[in-house]
C-alpha cells in the first residue's frame, strides 16, 4: 500500500487544490504498513506517538517524492532563486499543515477514525518545532510556505538548533524556563544530507603574504575548523506542486581538524573540542527585540552564513563552473534582520581571497545579491558587536569590514557630503568610542541593493530616523513590503469551520486568492449569515474554552467577550496596559455591582526573555490579578483573566479562532509591523489598537468603524516626548488610574506580600514610562467603553467580525512574497512535472 499518486497536470501556481488521488482505505493502509516498517511496532502495541509517527511517514510519501522532482527541475532549469537567511524559523507542527496542501485532511482523518483514532488527538502528539521567537521567525515560516506555494525557487537558511525556544511553565504565577527537545526522539519531517557537508574556519591570525608582482594577499590561519552537517525540512505548497526545503545546520566537530590534537595524545582535550564544537547549534538565543551580544551568538551567525554561502557556491560551481559572470543572475540572498549580515564580509572574503578575484569585481557582485530587511527601531536592538570579539572570532572579515567601510567613506560619503565628519560618523560602519563597535545595520544598508521595513509606518520611519542620510545617498534603496501571514495554516487549517462556510460562500480557492474574501462583505448585514458566522465564533471559543479549563483549571464562559493579547511580553507592546484596565474594571464592578458592561474573559499568551526582569514582573502581576479577580465572588464572574502558560504556534492555533477582540496597543512608532494582528483580524476579531505598524493598514482595509482605534499617534508621541513627558501627570490627574498604580503597593493581590508589584509602579513612575502608558491609559479605556457598547449590539458585532474578515485579503503572505518577487528578488515560478 502506497499513498503515492498522481494528478493532472495544471500551472506552476497552486491556484486549485487537486486532491492526490488517494483512497481512504489505501491511505489507511500505508499508515498501518509504516508502523510496521518504519515504527516496528504494530496496532496493538503502538502509542499514539507512534501512530503519529507512521501517518506522518505516510504523507512523506508523496511529500519526499515533491522534493526531489522539484530539485532536480529547479537544476535542471537552471533558476534564480531567493536564499532567505534567517537565525529563525518559527514553524510548528507540520501534520495538518502539510495534509492541507496535499489535500488529505478528510482522507487522513477518515483513515484515523476507522483505526479507532482521533485526528486531532494524533496531531497534538507533534513537539512544535520552535526555533523561532516570535513574529521575526514566524514570518520566515509564512515566507517559506508562500514562496512554495506560488511556486519560486527559494531555500530558507538556518540553524538546526538542539533546544528551540524554552518552554514556560507557570508556578505561582512566575515564570520558569525548561528546555525545549523538539527531536529528542526524532523528527519524522527532516532529511539529513552528509554528502553536503561544509567545514567552517574560526579564530586565528591572518597572515599577509606578496606573489612576484608585489602584490597583497592575505591567508587565514584559522584557530578551529567545525563541521555542519545539513538538516532539510521540506516545506510544502499548498497543492504539493513545488516542495522547497529548509537548510538547517548542525555544528559538530572536524574530525580531521581534531586528528592532529587526538594523535598527540589529548584524547579528552578532543572531546572538549567536540563539546565546544557542537555547543554551536546547541540552544536558540531567547532574546526578541533585543541583542545578546554574546560571542556564541557571534560564532552562530556566522556559522550559518558560512555554511550557506559555500553550499550556494557549490550548487553554482555545478552548473557554471569558475564562470561567475552569472551569479548575481542566479543567486539573491535576503537578510532576515542583521542577525546574518556577516555573509557579506564572508562572501566578500571568498571572491578575494580564494577566487582572487579583484575587490571592485567582488563588491559589485555583493550589491547585487544581498537585500535586507529591518525590522524593529528599537535601539536595544539594532546589533553591533564589540571590534575586539570581532577581530578574536572572525580576524580576517574584520579587515574586510574596514575595507568596505573607508571605500564607502570615501568614495560615497564625501562626494555626497563633503568634509561632514558629523554625517562620515554617522554613516561609518565603524563607532568610534569607548570600545570600537561593529554596526550590522550600516554594513548591510551599504551592502544591499534594497533594503525594507516591515509596514508602511515602519519604512516611512527607517527613511526618516533611522536611515534619513543613506536614504539621500540612495533614494531607491530604501523601500516597503507589507508582511503577511499564510492563510492555509493561520485561517484554513486552525479554523475548519469558518473555512468550510467561506467556501460555501465564496468559492474553495480562496486559501490562494484570499482577495477573493472581499466577497462576504456581501453578507454582513445578512442576519443568517451572521448566526452563522457567529455560532462559529462561538463553538471555537467552547473549544478554547476547555484548553483553558485543562490548561489553567479557570472555567470561563464561551458567551462572554474573549479579548486576547498574544505576543512576547515587552514593555513596548505594552501588555501592563492591558493589565491596569483590567485592574480598573475590577475596581469598578467592586464599586458598582451593577456596572454596565458584557462579560469579559481577557486571556493572555506571552513568553518573557529569562533575563528580561521587568517583563517577568508583568507576568507575575498578571497571574496574581488572575487568582484574586477569578476567585472574588462579589463580582459574579462577570471579569476573568486568564494567562496561558507556553505560549508558541500551537496554541496561536487555538486562541486565534476564538477571539472577539484583539489587542494591538504598543506604543506607536514601535511595534514594526505585527502579525498577529493580521491572523486575528482575518479569523473575524475586531482590533483594539493604536496607530502603530501594520494597524494603520488593516484600519484601512477594515475600514474606521469596524476597528477601535486610540491612543497617541507617532506625531504626537515625538512631541510629547520633546516637551518633556511626565507620567506623574496622568497620575495624579486620573483618579481611577492613580487608585489603580496605588493598588500595586498594597498586598490586595498579593496577601500577605504588600508591595510585591511595586515595581511594575516604579517603572510607570520613578523610571519615566518609557512606552508612555499613562500618557494613553484615558483613551485605552475609553476604547474599551466602544468596545462593550458594540459587542452588546449583536448585529453591529458581527456585522464587524465578518467585515474584518472579508476585508484581510491584503494580508497574506502570498501578496508579501510577490511584492519582494516584483520589487526585489525578480524571480520567475517555476512549473514542476508531476
Ligand atoms: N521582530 Cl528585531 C521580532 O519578532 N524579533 C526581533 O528581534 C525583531 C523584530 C518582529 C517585530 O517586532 C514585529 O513588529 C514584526 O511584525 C515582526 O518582527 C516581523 O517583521
Amino acid at each position: 500500500a502506497s499513498a503515492k499518486t498522481s494528478r493532472k497536470k495544471t500551472s506552476a501556481v497552486s491556484d486549485d487544490l487537486k486532491q492526490f488521488e488517494v483512497t481512504t482505505e489505501e491511505f489507511k493502509d500505508c499508515v498501518v504498513k509504516h508502523l510496521h516498517v518504519t515504527l516496528g511496532t504494530d496496532e496493538n502495541k503502538a502509542s499514539k506517538k507512534a501512530w503519529w509517527n507512521a501517518t506522518c511517514a505516510a504523507v512523506n510519501e508523496i511529500v519526499f517524492e515533491r522534493v526531489t522532482k522539484t530539485q532536480k527541475t529547479h537544476y535542471q532549469k537552471d533558476t534564480r532563486a531567493v536564499h532567505y537567511f534567517s537565525l529563525e524559523f518559527l514553524m510548528g507542527r507540520f501534520l495538518k499543515n502539510n495534509l492541507t496542501s496535499v489535500g488529505l485532511t478528510d482522507i487522513a482523518k477518515q483513515a484515523l477514525e476507522q483505526l479507532d483514532l482521533d485526528f486531532n488527538e494524533i496531531c497534538e502528539e507533534e513537539p512544535d518545532m520552535a526555533l523561532g521567537n516570535g513574529g521575526l521567525g514566524r514570518l520566515a515560516a509564512c515566507f517559506v510556505d508562500s514562496l512554495a506555494t506560488l511556486g519560486y525557487p527559494a531555500i530558507g537558511y538556518g540553524i538546526h538548533y538542539e533546544h528551540g525556544l524554552f518552554t514556560q511553565e507557570i508556578q505561582h504565577g512566575r515564570q520558569l524556563e525548561r528546555p525545549d527537545s523538539w527531536r529528542e526522539y526524532g523528527n519524522p519531517w527532516e532529511i539529513c544530507r552528509p554528502e553536503s557537508i561544509q567545514e567552517i574556519p574560526l579564530y586565528g591570525y591572518v597572515e599577509t603574504k606578496y606573489d612576484e608582482g608585489g602584490h597583497i594577499h592575505k591567508e587565514w590561519h584559522p584557530g578551529r575548523i567545525i563541521k555542519g552537517v545539513p538538516w532539510d525540512i521540506p516545506v510544502v505548497g499548498y497543492g504539493a506542486k513545488t516542495v522547497n526545503i529548509l537548510r538547517l545546520w548542525e555544528s559538530r566537530a572536524s574530525d580531521f581538524f581534531n586528528w592532529d590534537v587526538f594523535n598527540a595524545g589529548g584524547y579528552l582535550d578532543a572531546q572538549v573540542e567536540n563539546v565546544q564544537a557542537e555547543t554551536i547549534s546547541k540552544v536558540l538565543y531567547p532574546n526578541d527585540n533585543t541583542e545578546a551580544g554574546k560571542e556564541l551568538r557571534l560564532i552562530q551567525q556566522y556559522f550559518f552564513c558560512a555554511c550557506s554561502i559555500k553550499d550556494i557556491i557549490r550548487r553554482y560551481k555545478r552548473a557554471h563552473g569558475n564562470d561567475w559572470s552569472k551569479f548575481t543572475d542566479q543567486v539573491v540572498i535576503q537578510l532576515n534582520d542583521t542577525h546574518p549580515a556577516v555573509a557579506i564580509p564572508e562572501l566578500m572574503r571568498i571572491l578575494v581571497d580564494r577566487a582572487e578575484m579583484h575587490w571592485d569585481d567582488a563588491w559589485a557582485i555583493c550589491q547585487n545579491v544581498f537585500a535586507y530587511t529591518n525590522h524593529t527601531l528599537l535601539p536595544e536592538a539594532l546589533e553591533k558587536w564589540s571590534v575586539r570579539l570581532f577581530e578574536k572570532v572572525l580576524p580576517r572579515h574584520l579587515e574586510i569590514i574596514y575595507e568596505i567601510n573607508s571605500r564607502f567613506l570615501e568614495d560615497v560619503v564625501e562626494p555626497a557630503f563633503p568634509d561632514n565628519d558629523e554625517v562620515k560618523r554617522k554613516l561609518s560602519i565603524i563607532e568610534e568610542g569607548h570600545e570600537k563597535m561593529v554596526r550590522m545595520g550600516n554594513l548591510s544598508v551599504i551592502a544591499s541593493f534594497k533594503v525594507n521595513g516591515v509596514a508602511e509606518i515602519h519604512s516611512q520611519l527607517v527613511k526618516s530616523d533611522l536611515f534619513p542620510e543613506f536614504n539621500q545617498i540612495w533614494p531607491d534603496k530604501l523601500t516597503n513590503v507589507t508582511n503577511g501571514v499564510t492563510p492555509r495554516r493561520w485561517l484554513k487549517s486552525c479554523n475548519p469551520a469558518l473555512s468550510k462556510l467561506i467556501s460555501e460562500y465564496v468559492d474553495d480557492d480562496w486559501p490562494v486568492h484570499l482577495d477573493k474574501l472581499q466577497k462576504l462583505n456581501d453578507f454582513a448585514d445578512d442576519s443568517k449569515f451572521q448566526k452563522v458566522f457567529m455560532q462559529i465564533k462561538h463553538d471555537n471559543k467552547v473549544e478554547l474554552a476547555k484548553v483553558i479549563k485543562s490548561l489553567t483549571n479557570i472555567e470561563v464562559d464561551p458567551t462572554a467577550l474573549f479579548d486576547i493579547q498574544i505576543k512576547r511580553l515587552h514593555e513596548y507592546k505594552r501588555q501592563q496596559l492591558n493589565l491596569i484596565h483590567i485592574m480598573a474594571l475590577y475596581r469598578r464592578l467592586l464599586q458598582n455591582p451593577d456596572y454596565d458592561m458584557p462579560k469579559r474573559v481577557f486571556i493572555f499568551g506571552a513568553k518573557a526573555a529569562p533575563g528580561y526582569y521587568m517583563a517577568k514582573e508583568i507576568i507575575y502581576a498578571i497571574n496574581k490579578v488572575a487568582d484574586r479577580v477569578n476567585n472574588d465572588a462579589r463580582i459574579k464572574d462577570k471579569l476573568k483573566v486568564v494567562f496561558l502558560p507556553n505560549y508558541r504556534v500551537s496554541l496561536a492555533e487555538k486562541m486565534i479562532p476564538a477571539a472577539d477582540v484583539s489587542e494591538q496597543i504598543s506604543l506607536a512608532g514601535k511595534e514594526a509591523s505585527g502579525t498577529g494582528n493580521m491572523k486575528l483580524a482575518l479569523n473575524g476579531a475586531v482590533t483594539i489598537g493604536t496607530l502603530d505598524g501594520a494597524n494603520i493598514e488593516i484600519a484601512e482595509e477594515a475600514g474606521e468603524d469596524n476597528v477601535v482605534i486610540f491612543g497617541l499617534t507617532v506625531e504626537e508621541v515625538k512631541a510629547k516626548k520633546a516637551a518633556g513627558y511626565n507620567p506623574w501627570d496622568y497620575y495624579y490627574a486620573n483618579e481611577e488610574l492613580k487608585a489603580v498604580l496605588d493598588w500595586f503597593d498594597t498586598d490586595y493581590f498579593t496577601p500577605g506580600k504588600p508591595g510585591e508589584l511595586a515595581e511594575i509602579k516604579r517603572s510607570l513612575l520613578d523610571y519615566g514610562d518609557t512606552y508612555l502608558t499613562l500618557a494613553d491609559y484615558a483613551s485605552y479605556s475609553d476604547a474599551h467603553k466602544k468596545i462593550d457598547r458594540l459587542y452588546q449590539d449583536k448585529p453591529t458585532w458581527a456585522r464587524m467580525a465578518i467585515i474584518n474578515t472579508a476585508t484581510m485579503g491584503k494580508f497574506n503572505s502570498d501578496r508579501s512574497i510577490q511584492d519582494y518577487v516584483n520589487n526585489i528578488w525578480k524571480l520567475t515560478p517555476c512549473f514542476i512535472e508531476e
